[in-house]
């Protein structure tokens, strides 16, 4: 109650003692203050919170105590496991969980597994109980004459005594190379109970048994007539937050099941989401075949080595994405090819089921038998054999007694030093992977390569590969010793990857085995997987002469003069960077030319004024004051780091610098503009072709989001009667590769909205930007991803290497291409550019090309992105393909929409 405002009128007691005249001690000096009895009563109560405050502590270290030290802790542990029943015959009753045969024989298990557990006494100690979770067929014939029973086992150890429990669990293991019959151990065996054996069993994955899981679902499927698996939601949700899902797949008698992803989608983090799959009906550790999770690039078709299947999907409460679908079928256990005895002279063969994942357990023999008088060699052509490892004692391929495995092959090509090889392949229980392709040949010893070139690395080519300005043979010893005029060829093929020779990686490819004496050896130095036809190799090449708007770096390479002195070791020996004019060393040159001692960049203070000293950081520090070359996070705060977005470390103390960071990365799982070349598909995700209803492919543009895209405003203005602003007048393809070649990954989508920016100036085409909503949102797959958008204050530094794509004009004046192209370009400094351009080059553009010319966008790539790979891997947008005078001429880039200039205006009209 409020005295002052409960009627009463405070008014001091009055005491008898009191004496008016005299003087308090200031209060400080309590000690001198004499104790009436109010003060006792404070000392008491006092004294009790001090009572209180030691109980509280007292209950603290016992509870310390209790949970960590204490000797008598204990831990509930779960096992899942498996066992054959060797007498029993399975029914197909033994499939449903509630039928009385079921009901009767996990009965039976159950005592059995009491049984087993009895023997050993830190077993029987701390067994609480088994559970049975299915049967299956066993192994063998495929005529039921055994069940496999799945079960989860519960225990309650003294935590000093888990590692006594894993091991009495372990032991009831049969052990590797032990000769106790068909199945392994024989266990205990109740009177007219079960004949068991073949037991495994492993610790439950933790993540599994998150308390966070509220939904746990099993399903049951049956595969022998094919069908669809997918998350739930799938396509037009995301899956459902903190779910633990089991499907269970089972095939008939004799069959294995195969499961094809078509789409897997999760977060990246397998910490979170996951799926696994199993060569079994339970989550047995050391029976897992894969863990996914994020947009795997690998092989996603996967087989199990008998007639059951588990596909598991775990998630978290954060961060749910579209999910899988994915096909089941099963496959004849008979329809396994592999292995035999090869007597052709040259020939091929693979693992089992590639490009699929090869089955666990599997075991294939190929003798290959040569005519008398030649040697035999084998080279991998794709070659992923699950991890390296020393010995290589998981799955490998044997060739005659050299093991080999990983995805590292140590040597391209192997020989033999007789007219037999012995290739055996072996798959263990777990963990599978892609497998291999191979290719044979026998050869005469003396002549290697008749007739054509043989490379260093020993593979034969046709003569007419040599020095075409191609690495052929992969080490570049076809372009090596080649005349002036081949090295000019040379020089134009490899534009596009300046310091790059190219190789004809992923087209069919020329080069042939060498017919060579000498044994490759399996030792040297090069990794396995490192085929010299799939890797881009640095030209041995004589120096080139500059022309006249290069200059000649120390180390002879040539460069344009515009790249001289922009702070971006473009030589690859600093030559361009030295004696320019700039501060004294020791000095940082601040963006407004200001020189400040290099000790105080990036010390948290603004020294240049401008906050340029503090933009470029690798550490983030919360600035002072913001500049316009600070990032800003959500809470209004400015860090020094540059480009933090999205680069996975979390620089904000509010994590808004990797939110929404989901854009910019390629599902893809595979493997014109001017001057460019094909790419492959998915590598551009975010690439769309605008499509002008009737008339085809009219403009690029990049995916935002599920709902939007951007692409340039002069796309989007009326012409005469052409009303290209009508959003009805166009359509947006998705997940597009070759134009008129739709495929499973291709959307198509009307749209509903055109917002052009408002300032657009059709005749300067400044502020040339538009943003499109589609009529209803696309799922993201392997093929559709968003682009990252930079913020307003992300550097992208001249000489940076950015990439244009799209499907417009192979050459000025040009047909447009079928395949979309890409090609390599650089950020070119803007004061360069505005003195090159006859045309007025603004602020809010961006100027990318490739001074020598040959290298450009050019009509019909308008809208498209210029892309820039940040420090993360994750790709931004950087410009829009706006305009250009003429197409790839020398001294005049393409000019671009700086997109950072448009960062509030897009998420104002879009809300990206
Ligand atoms: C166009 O017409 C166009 N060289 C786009 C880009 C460039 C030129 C023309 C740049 O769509």
């Amino acid at each position: 109650m409020d005295f002052l405002d409960s009627g009463q009128k405070f008014s001091p007691r009055q005491d008898q003692d009191w004496d008016p005249t005299l003087t308090f001690l200031p209060a400080a000096d309590t000690r001198q203050l004499e104790k009436n009895p109010g003060q006792r009563r404070k000392l008491w109560i006092g004294v009790g919170l001090l009572l209180a405050a030691a109980a509280v502590a007292l209950l603290t270290g016992l509870l310390v105590w209790h949970y960590h030290l204490r000797s008598d802790v204990r831990v509930k542990k779960v096992y899942i496991g498996s066992m054959a029943i060797s007498n029993e015959r399975f029914l197909p009753s033994y499939e449903d969980s509630s039928s009385p045969q079921f009901v009767h024989l996990a009965s039976l298990v159950r005592q059995q597994l009491k049984l087993i557990y009895s023997k050993n006494s830190v077993l029987a100690k701390s067994f609480r109980g088994a559970t049975v979770q299915a049967f299956s067929e066993g192994e063998g014939d495929g005529d039921g004459d055994s069940v496999v029973v799945y079960y989860q086992s519960k225990f309650d150890v003294h935590i000093s005594q888990q590692a006594s429990l894993d091991q009495a669990v372990q032991s009831l293991e049969p052990q590797t190379g032990s000769q106790s019959g068909r199945h392994g151990r024989l266990l205990p065996k109740p009177t007219d109970a079960l004949n068991v054996n073949n037991v495994v069993s492993r610790a439950l994955d933790p993540r599994m048994t998150r308390t966070t899981l509220f939904a746990k679902k099993v399903f049951n499927l049956h595969v022998r007539d094919s069908g669809v698996v997918k998350s739930p939601g799938f396509p037009d949700s995301s899956y459902p937050p903190n779910v633990y899902l089991q499907w269970r797949l089972r095939a008939d008698p004799g069959h294995r099941v195969r499961l094809d992803f078509h789409t897997l989608i999760l977060e990246d983090d397998c910490q979170q989401d996951f799926i696994q799959i199993y060569d079994s009906l339970a989550p047995i550790q050391n029976l897992v075949l894969t863990e996914q999770c994020g947009y795997p690039h690998e092989s996603l078709s996967f087989l199990s080595s008998g007639s059951v299947m588990l596909l598991t999907l775990v998630t978290d409460e954060e961060k749910n994405f579209p999910g899988f679908i994915a096909n089941y079928s099963q496959i004849s256990l008979s329809e396994q090819k592999c292995g035999g005895t090869l007597t052709a002279s040259k020939g091929s063969f693979s693992s089992p089921f590639f490009p699929s994942n090869y089955p666990p357990k599997t075991t294939c023999v190929w003798k290959i038998q040569a005519p008398k008088e030649t040697f035999l060699k084998v080279q991998f052509k794709k070659f992923f054999l699950g991890n390296n490892s020393a010995q290589c004692r998981q799955d490998y391929v044997e060739v005659d007694d050299q093991r080999l495995c990983g995805s590292k092959l140590q040597s391209s090509v192997l020989t033999s030093r007789s007219n037999a090889m012995t290739i055996r392949f072996r798959s263990d229980s777990s963990y599978v992977d892609q497998g291999f392709t191979a290719e044979y040949e026998a050869f005469i010893p003396t002549n290697p390569c008749p007739g054509r070139f043989q490379c260093t690395n020993n593979l034969c080519l046709n003569t007419t590969l040599q020095c075409d300005g191609w690495n052929d043979c992969g080490d570049a010893s076809d372009e090596e010793n080649c005349s002036e005029s081949r090295t000019r060829t040379l020089q134009i093929r490899s534009r596009f990857q300046p310091e790059k020779l190219p190789t004809k990686s992923g087209f069919h490819h020329p080069a042939e085995f060498p017919q060579h004496i000498t044994s490759y050896n399996v030792c040297s130095n090069r990794p396995f997987g490192d085929f010299p036809f799939m890797t881009s190799q640095r030209a041995v090449a004589p120096p080139p002469e500059c022309d006249g708007s290069q200059m000649k770096c120390k180390n002879g390479r040539c460069k344009p003069e515009f790249w001289k002195c922009d702070s971006v070791d473009d030589c690859g020996d600093n030559t361009d960077e030295e004696n320019c004019v700039k501060c004294k060393p020791g000095e940082f040159t601040c963006r407004n030319s200001r020189c400040i001692p290099k000790k105080m960049q990036c010390d948290g203070k603004d020294d240049c004024s401008d906050g340029s000293d503090e933009s470029k950081c690798e550490k983030s520090l919360v600035l002072q004051q913001c500049s316009e070359f600070t990032f800003r996070c959500r809470d209004g705060r400015c860090i020094s780091k540059l480009n933090p977005e999205c680069d996975g470390e979390q620089d904000c103390e509010d994590g808004s610098d990797e939110d929404n960071c989901h854009c910019g990365t390629r599902p893809y799982r595979s493997s014109r503009i001017v001057g460019g070349q094909a790419s492959r598909e998915g590598e551009w995700p975010w690439q769309v072709s605008l499509h002008i209803k009737g008339q085809g492919h009219t403009c690029g543009a990049s995916v935002l989001s599920n709902r939007w895209l951007m692409t340039a405003a002069h796309c989007v203005q009326d012409n005469g009667p052409n009303k290209y602003s009508q959003a009805t007048q166009w359509e947006a393809l998705l997940g597009l590769h070759v134009q008129s070649q739709t495929s499973e990954w291709t959307v198509r989508r009307n749209i509903q909205r055109i917002i052009a920016h408002p300032d657009y100036n059709f005749l300067t085409y400044d502020n040339d930007i538009a943003l499109m909503e589609l009529d209803s949102n696309v799922t993201l797959n392997q093929n559709i991803w968003p682009i990252c958008l930079p913020s307003p204050t992300y550097d992208f530094p001249v000489g940076l290497a950015a990439w244009i794509t799209g499907w417009g004009a192979t050459r000025e004046g040009g047909l447009a291409a079928k395949i979309l192209q890409k090609a390599e370009v650089r950020i070119i400094n803007s004061t360069v550019c505005k003195s090159l351009m006859k045309d007025d080059v603004t602020d809010r553009m961006l100027c990318a090309g490739i001074l020598k010319g040959g290298v450009d966008a050019c009509q019909g790539d308008s809208g498209g992105p210029l892309s820039v790979t940040g420090p993360s891997g994750r790709v931004f947008i950087a410009g829009v393909v706006s305009w250009g005078d003429g197409c790839a001429r020398r001294n005049k880039p393409g000019v671009y929409t700086r997109v950072t200039k448009y960062r509030s205006w897009i998420k104002e009209k879009s809300g990206v």
